[in-house]
């Protein structure tokens, strides 16, 4: 039985009712990490790992949602919209009071939820849950919402509710996402452009550290203040040409922060430099050459591990053991970091013993198990 089948089968066994049946899917990024909120540019794409929701209006003002993965329920009212003590019902809510902020809602929603996104792994399950709430809402209600507004309508979720100051490049992927391209965004204008991704023999391989560090609300959101910090030194000397590190050069870091700030020197240059990579992995791509986009990836994983320092022992493990592997073109963590995935470009021939190699090496050196996945980049969230 398909996974929607048996969300379907629970939702009608609770509700007594058929639902509407949607998909909204995880996400990865090629390049272009800790970017978005700094408004420069990224490159995700929405991939087969899925969230999959079974909703249905009510007619009352109550809130039902059951979590079918984790065997665990949720009820509420639109009238208390307050955190819940179970984490994962306040994706739900978050998008919930968002909604009912723009749209006061009369009734309330059930949902049936579960999925194939590894949690914790980095591939935004919570966007992808987001994107579908809010996806439900639009559709069933007719609230006439575009894609962009409700992608905006997650972010603002997870930032105001959630409490997680995250940029919009995770719910921009799982909402928009297209099936065998990349997004490239500009998370400033959000102006954005589909690229048909040709890895002719070549496969996107996620290896998942299985590692979830505490750290990585705190850190993140340190690493915000961090490139805020960097921006007000900037704008003291050149005013308000300044408004992010998207206007930032690495002469103007040279001059002004470097030797006053050497800490926050190296997380601005980083977001600099990255920028600049992306920008030329775009080009490399267009031509072809992903070698050359895959050293830009390396690139990217030695920034974000030595100079934004958002790795972690085992992410910096799976990439060294990919890179000294020449069935892999590159290598590098992927999104917020502190734990879940490497992002491997890996040749066709060499799937099997790639994977084999990073089973055994990981163990070796961690004595920790990895998951590996080969995956496909599909559409953004829909109905089934
Ligand atoms: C996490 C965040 F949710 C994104 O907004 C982005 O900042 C990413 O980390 C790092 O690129 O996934």
């Amino acid at each position: 039985m398909q996974i929607q089948d048996t969300l379907s089968a629970t939702f009608a066994a609770t509700f007594g009712e058929t639902p509407v049946l949607i998909k909204s899917p995880g996400r990865v990024n090629l390049i272009g990490e800790h970017t978005d909120y700094n408004m420069g540019f990224v490159l995700p794409a929405a991939i087969d790992k899925a969230i999959y929701l079974a909703v249905g209006p009510r007619t009352d003002r109550q809130l039902h949602f059951i979590a079918a993965d984790l065997n665990s329920t949720y009820k509420g009212s639109l009238d208390s919209l307050t955190h819940a003590a179970k984490g994962w019902a306040n994706y739900l809510l978050g998008v919930v009071d968002e909604v009912n902020k723009l749209t006061p809602l009369a009734t309330g929603l059930n949902v049936v939820f579960g999925g194939t996104i590894p949690i914790g792994a980095g591939l935004s399950s919570s966007a992808a849950l987001e994107n579908g709430v809010v996806f439900a809402l639009n559709h069933l209600y007719n609230l006439g919402m575009e894609r962009v507004s409700m992608v905006k309508l997650s972010q603002r979720a997870e930032n105001n509710f959630v409490g997680a100051k995250v940029g919009i490049m995770d719910m921009f992927a799982s909402m928009m996402g297209r099936k065998g391209s990349v997004i490239q965004l500009d998370c400033r204008s959000l102006e954005y452009a589909y690229a048909p991704l040709q890895l002719d023999g070549f496969r996107i391989v996620l290896c998942d550290s299985r590692v979830k560090h505490s750290l990585v609300t705190s850190e993140y959101n340190t690493r915000r203040a961090e490139c805020e910090a960097g921006v007000a030194m900037l704008q003291a000397v050149y005013g308000d040409s300044i408004q992010s590190l998207r206007d930032v050069t690495i002469d103007m870091l040279n001059q002004h922060v470097r030797d006053q700030e050497p800490l926050l020197y190296r997380r601005c240059a980083y977001v600099v430099l990255e920028n600049g990579r992306l920008l030329d992995g775009v080009a490399d791509l267009q031509r072809g050459d992903v070698a050359a986009f895959g050293q830009r990836m390396y690139g990217s994983h030695e920034g974000l591990s030595k100079w934004y320092e958002v790795s972690c022992p085992e992410l910096d493990i799976l990439e060294t053991i990919a890179r000294n592997h020449p069935g892999v073109l590159g290598a590098r963590m992927m999104g917020g970091g502190f734990g879940g995935c490497t992002i491997n470009l890996v040749r066709e021939e060499a799937l099997a013993d790639f994977e084999k190699t990073i089973r055994e090496q990981y163990k070796a050196q961690t004595g920790k198990d990895t998951s590996i996945y080969s995956c496909v980049i599909e559409d953004g969230t829909h109905i089934l």
